[in-house]
């Protein structure tokens, strides 16, 4: 059973309404029938390019139909889906196709000169293959051709692929996406068939997701929310997605009306920007049905402003890309400014004692756990690390602080990791002060996150320089930034004498944010 059971189903039901859309150049508008018939195309490709069930396949794409059908197919033919942030520039690429042991890798063809010097070092890397998505027809014509790479004949492929999609195990993984830690390089998360089944049914419940939807889609695909709450989620309810392939505040507003959409999920940064659009309250989102906010704290201004501006209420949700969602406001009823809502069915959440793993009484904050058919397998290939984040009874540790109401709604109110959260991406703050401890001039740093309007959290260093080296925070920004993803490099650097560290040497950040954060 695979979570593409659905819309295999909606191809049958739906099969000249349109699925896809990308609204923006190249156009491109792909029906229930045309996408699944061009999946299974690629299922072939994919097999003929010797990806097997198990098999990793890494998409470093765009937002565009090719990263889409690849996606997909990959998941069809029981192989491993990989998306990776595009952001990542080659020192990171490398790590996670090492980590992955991935076969196939995806890139896009102006990237190639940058990756190619990677390549060589990936002993498990089978193909690399450069796509250029301006030029639709080139996909069109290597998923079609696929007698030029040798194998067997095409119909007898699809059959077949179509098939495996049905035989999975709901234990298999089907996606693996990257996370970071507090320790060590970033994790992959397992993310099995059956997790993204139950996520997709709680939220199909919880949010009623109609046929008649449409969404309008402007996140990224490379993520837990883009790809799994959003496209999944309009696939398997046989609505239609319209796509924008970058995010652009007023061209958002503008289709919503002019296309008439029902739902929208974004970030609260992204949230904001709409709202800063002068003309924002011009435009009538009246016919909404529901918009999401997620990934971040959503901010009360922003409520607010949405209820001032637009007259909607966002409904807030919470979850990861260990978990899918877990929680959600009601789609009717109280949607609780500054709370996540109630647990979605089928997901167990409990607050404990961060000391004794104790559940506490209702209104007392602690640490948030989490079980259910949502919560991921394990982390690949790092069974301590795995270990380490379940508790006795199978309780996922989200590193997240937060309380019940009497009523069961959740509320977030801090993090036990640290974390910091900008634009609704996670940065881990360790991986930033790992790089730039390798700076020579670089003695000892902290990296911490400091309120920011924009982006909910901005990323400050602040820096010990050894005293023989000058150099400035441009510098290290620059130095950080061609090892980093630009989103995790600081946005802001602050030099001291010395850092505060308690007894065991250990620096204190919460002193530093008190002390730094409100200067910055
Ligand atoms: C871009 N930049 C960021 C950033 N995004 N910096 C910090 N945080 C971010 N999130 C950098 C850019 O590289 C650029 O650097 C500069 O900031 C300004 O870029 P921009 O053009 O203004 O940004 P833009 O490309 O418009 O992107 C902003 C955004 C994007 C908000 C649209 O960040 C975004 O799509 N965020 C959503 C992420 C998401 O989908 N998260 C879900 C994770 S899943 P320069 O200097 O090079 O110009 C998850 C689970 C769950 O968390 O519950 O959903």
């Amino acid at each position: 059973m695979s979570f593409l059971a659905t819309f295999k189903e909606n191809t049958y039901k739906y099969p000249d309404k349109v699925a896809l859309e990308f609204i923006d150049p190249p156009l491109q508008r792909v029906t229930y029938a045309e996408l699944d018939e061009m999946v299974d195309r690629t299922v072939a490709y994919l097999r003929r390019l010797g990806l097997q069930p198990g098999d990793r396949a890494a998409l470093q794409l765009s937002k565009c139909l090719e990263f889409i059908l690849l996606h997909l197919a990959t998941v069809r033919l029981g192989a491993i889906s990989l998306p990776l942030n595009l952001a990542y520039p080659p020192d990171e690429l490398k790590y996670f196709l090492e980590d992955s042991a991935a076969k196939l890798f995806f890139a896009l063809e102006p990237s190639k000169e940058k990756i190619q010097s990677i390549l060589p070092s990936l002993p498990d890397l089978e193909e690399c293959i450069f796509l250029d998505p301006s030029r639709p027809d080139k996909f069109q014509a290597l998923i079609t051709n696929n007698q030029e790479l040798g194998g067997p004949d095409r119909g007898e492929e699809n059959t077949r692929s179509t098939h495996q999609s049905l035989i999975s195990n709901l234990s298999d993984t089907a996606v693996i996406i990257y996370t970071s830690g507090t320790t060590g390089r970033p994790k992959g998360a397992e993310i099995t068939h059956g997790n993204l089944i139950s996520n997709l049914h709680s939220l199909h419940e919880a949010w009623g997701w109609r046929p008649d939807d449409i969404l309008l889609h402007v996140l990224p695909i490379f993520h837990v929310h883009g790809l799994f709450v959003a496209l999944h989620g309009a696939l398997d309810a046989g609505a239609t997605t319209l796509l924008m392939r970058e995010f652009d505040p007023r061209r958002t507003l503008q289709s919503l009306v002019e296309r008439r959409c029902t739902v929208f999920m974004a970030v609260p940064t992204v949230h904001q920007r709409l709202l800063n659009v002068p003309d924002a309250k011009n435009f009538d989102l009246s016919h909404l049905r529901l918009i999401t906010s997620g990934s971040d704290r959503l901010p009360d201004e922003v409520f607010s402003g949405f209820q001032d501006t637009f007259g909607q209420t966002l409904l807030e949700r919470y979850g990861m890309t260990e978990t899918g969602m877990n929680c959600s406001n009601p789609l009717h009823g109280d949607r609780r400014v500054g709370s996540v809502g109630l647990p979605l069915s089928g997901v167990e959440v409990r607050i404990v004692d961060s000391e004794t793993e104790e559940v506490l009484p209702d209104g007392q904050i602690g640490d948030v756990q989490l079980r259910g058919p949502n919560v991921f397998k394990g982390y690949w290939r790092q069974p301590e690390k795995t270990a380490e984040a379940f508790s006795v009874g199978g309780w996922f540790r989200t590193g997240d602080l937060g309380f019940r109401e009497k009523d069961g709604y959740i509320t977030l109110c801090g993090r036990s990791k640290d974390l910091i959260i900008s634009g609704g991406l996670n940065i881990y703050p360790p991986e930033v002060e790992r790089v730039l401890m390798e700076h020579p001039a670089v003695a000892a740093c902290a990296v911490i996150g400091c309120h920011d309007q924009e982006w909910g959290e901005r990323v400050t260093a602040v820096v010990v320089l050894n005293r023989s080296e000058a150099v400035s925070g441009f510098d290290l920004i620059g130095f950080c930034r061609e090892r980093l993803a630009p989103y995790k490099s600081p946005k802001v650097v602050i030099f001291r004498n010395n850092l505060p560290r308690n007894a065991m040497g250990k620096i204190q950040k919460a002193e530093l944010r008190a002390s730094i954060c409100s200067e910055t």
